[in-house]
């Protein structure tokens, strides 16, 4: 639209008609009055604006006047977990990845307050592409660590809406993660649904491949030649799946607001096995309907709209799908109620196919394995195989591949007076999480270790590698000592 009004000023200019003429509209477009209409519409009231970490969107705007609107979001640089074992320095608006939703209505007089945590390390500041003005904020909004701008804008334009960092160098800054939506509700805001859920879409780019372990710095080489090692739906991997997968109930109408961070790959995104009613394609103006997979932009969104009809687990995924499958862009929706055999009946039958007049043969239902039984460790060998496995898949991302944690963080296991004091108390800590000061070699740590969710057997092999390697004091530990410990 600001393109729009341009050509239409140079056009009226090369006229030689004053800019009267132009402001009365001389040429009959819609856009124009929607634009002159929300300029003028008045603010009364202040209210400090709800913001939500993803998958959460702040309250509907409803049929609520606009009004002075304080956004307050704090830029805080923070180590994260790209997936088991994999961790990242994250630049995040809000401290999450995507950054805090922000919910607007058209006519809102937004006062912005960016802040830079004082124990960032660098500059920052924040392009909206809901904002009518240079840098889409950006001018007004640099920021370095220990400080806060402020600035204001009036939301002119309906829509759903990128926000990023526009701190040189630019791409760096949105590939580690600085970038986030806003929504501007039209008057009397979106139609209700049930659920609503906000989502992006990034790619990252890392010094190891995909799944190397340990701290992965951002490889500025990768990024370039645009390799992602990572694309993922709200910063990490499984960051929407198993018990963080979204939820709806069969009947429900869910409505999703899709972002894409980039910075460089389109998202193709898709649900699958549901079609969206409704796309509001581009975030913007325009609906379509009953639409398979919708193509996102790299500092694009959309939103979509779909009734849940029949129960079980629906994956988004970008249907690039080596992304979805080997890169990390799948989530989970979840949807529980009654089946609807009308619309979906399941598996009727599994008949074996002879193709060439053989005949058609029913194999007996129900022949489904049942699921796997716990393998048992046999010897103290396998239970260190095992375990190895546990501890790289559960504790390494804080106690680190080697046992040595971070220092100020995650205590040692490597060579730790705390663990090898006490078998009972090691197991404790497993099962049931630890806080509160303690010291280990000599140094305090006071933090929070959340109980794992492992069985006996799986408690026995991590603790039984972990007192078996960098020099601990080699004790096994068999299940019926962390029963023990359960019970008590
Ligand atoms: C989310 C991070 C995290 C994970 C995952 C984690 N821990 Fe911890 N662990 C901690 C923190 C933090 C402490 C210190 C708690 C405190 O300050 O009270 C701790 C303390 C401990 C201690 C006692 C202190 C020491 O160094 O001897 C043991 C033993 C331990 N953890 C074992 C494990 C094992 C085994 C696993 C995997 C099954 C695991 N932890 C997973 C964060 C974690
Ligand atoms: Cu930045």
């Amino acid at each position: 639209m600001k393109l729009v009004i341009k050509q239409k000023l140079i056009t009226n200019m090369l006229l030689g008609l004053g800019a009267v003429a132009f402001l009365s509209g001389c040429v009959n477009d819609q856009s124009e009055k929607k634009y002159n209409d929300t300029v003028e519409i008045p603010v009364n009231q202040e209210m400090i604006a709800e913001l939500t970490s993803p998958p959460n969107v702040p309250t509907p705007v409803g049929k609520r006047m606009a009004k002075k609107l304080i956004v307050d979001l704090e830029i805080q640089e923070r180590e994260g977990e790209m997936t088991n074992g994999v961790k990242y320095v994250y630049w995040t608006f809000g401290g999450t990845v995507p950054g805090s939703f922000i919910r607007t209505r058209v006519g809102d007089e937004v006062e912005f307050h960016l802040k830079n945590h004082p124990d960032n390390k660098l500059p920052h500041n924040i392009d909206l592409h809901a904002v009518n003005g240079p840098g889409g904020g950006a001018e007004s909004s640099f920021v370095a660590p220990g400080h806060e701008k402020v600035f204001s804008f009036k939301v002119l334009n309906p829509g759903l809406y990128v926000y990023h960092c526009a701190t040189a160098p630019v791409g760096m800054h949105i590939a580690n993660g600085m970038y986030g939506l806003i929504l501007v509700e039209p008057e009397g805001g979106l139609p209700p649904v049930d659920k609503e859920y906000y989502i992006m879409q990034g790619d990252f780019y890392t010094e190891g491949k995909y799944g190397d372990r340990g701290l992965q710095a951002f490889d500025m080489q990768k990024a370039i030649d645009e390799k992602a090692d990572y694309v993922v739906f709200n910063g990490s991997v499984g960051a929407m799946t198993g018990d963080n997968a979204i939820t709806a109930k069969v009947g429900e109408k869910v409505r999703l607001f899709v972002g894409n961070g980039g910075p460089n790959l389109v998202s193709s995104f898709h649900v699958i096995g549901e079609i969206f009613d409704k796309v509001h394609v581009e975030g913007g103006d325009m609906i379509n309907e009953n639409v398979q997979t919708t193509l996102i932009p790299a500092g694009g969104a959309a939103i979509v709209e779909f009734r849940v009809d029949v129960p079980g687990t629906f994956i988004l995924v970008d249907h690039s799908i080596f992304r979805a499958f080997n890169k990390g862009a799948l989530a989970m929706l979840k949807v529980e109620g009654e089946e609807d055999k009308r619309i979906y009946s399941g598996e009727i039958r599994d008949d074996i196919y002879l193709p060439e007049g053989g005949a058609i043969q029913s194999m007996p239902n129900g022949t489904r394995k049942e699921p796997k039984e716990e393998v048992k460790a046999l010897s103290l060998e396998e239970r260190m195989t095992f375990g190895k496995d546990q501890y790289l898949a559960t504790c390494a991302a804080c106690h680190q591949a080697d046992g040595k944690g971070i220092e100020n963080a995650f205590p040692p296991l490597a060579k730790s007076d705390y663990l090898n004091a006490d078998v009972d108390r090691a197991i404790d800590i497993v099962l049931h999480g630890k806080t509160g000061e303690i010291t280990v070699n000599g140094k305090k740590y006071n933090s929070v270790m959340t109980a794992q969710a492992l069985s006996d057997e799986e408690v026995a092999n991590v603790l039984t590698y972990v007192y078996n390697s960098w020099g601990n004091s080699k004790k096994e530990v068999t299940p019926a000592m962390v029963q023990a410990v359960r019970n008590k």
